[in-house]
């Protein structure tokens, strides 16, 4: 018998179906949180998305004990940048560009240090880890497929940046049919008010492409998902 209780989230009430279900973490890379990385060569406050680690880790923990699937993701490229659109090198004004040495070796480069995950947050065995080269964690890999497999239809989306890797991936899976709830407190932006209207705007208009809801209300219904399957 599938499992599914409800979590209270807008603009209504979301399923959470056991065995259906995976949590998927969006670029809690080094190079977006920490000081040196590309997150700060574009000029942003990256102390603006630490605050997601504590309320992440946690609802990680309880996805982990409740048997649902944890997919992680990371934005970054090859190191001779071949999966890099000339369009994305050159955008803006960044004091460092992708692939230009920063502090934790070259900026998004896969295999280099700033590219990984955050030690806190970091996969344990058997745990997906796609990497893509776009914002969005569908373009040019293999999550679909791996969704597929696995049986998933709904999704709980974390990560970073709200209005950037989360958005677009967020919109990606809602237009392949999955449902998606977007946990508020687990995803951060640089920019206060883009973190308020962004996530206004996925539950805007009856849950345009999507639903939110905190941890607080997230995690006892991982709970329950857990005590149901013990
Ligand atoms: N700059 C910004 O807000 N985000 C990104 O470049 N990538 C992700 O959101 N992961």
């Amino acid at each position: 018998m599938t499992e599914t209780t409800e979590i209270p989230a807008a603009p209504s009430p979301y399923p959470l179906i056991a065995g259906r279900t995976a949590l998927i973490v969006i670029d809690m890379q080094r190079d977006f949180l920490l000081p040196g990385g590309f997150g700060e060569s574009l000029g942003n406050d990256v102390g603006q998305l630490l605050k997601v680690v504590p309320p992440l880790a946690a609802l990680i923990a309880a996805a982990r004990d409740a048997g649902i699937m944890v997919i992680h993701t990371r934005e970054g490229h090859e190191p001779d940048l071949s999966d890099c659109p000339p369009a994305k090198l050159t955008r803006g004004a960044p004091s460092k560009r992708i692939g230009d040495d920063g502090k934790y070796g070259r900026i998004l480069i896969r295999g280099e240090y700033g590219h990984d995950i955050v030690d806190e947050l970091a996969p344990i065995d058997g745990e997906v880890v796609i990497d893509k080269p776009g914002k969005g964690a569908f373009y040019a890999t293999e999550l679909q497929d791996i969704l597929t497999a696995a049986g998933i239809t709904q999704l709980l989306v974390t990560g970073v940046t709200t209005e950037v890797c989360v958005h677009t991936t967020t919109r990606e899976a809602n237009d392949r049919g999955y449902e998606c709830l977007v946990v508020s407190d687990c995803v951060g932006s640089y920019f206060p008010e883009f973190q308020r209207v962004g996530l206004e705007m996925i539950a805007a208009q009856g849950g345009i492409f999507g639903w939110v809801a905190d941890s607080a209300s997230v995690i006892p219904a991982l709970t329950i998902l857990a005590v149901s399957a013990a």
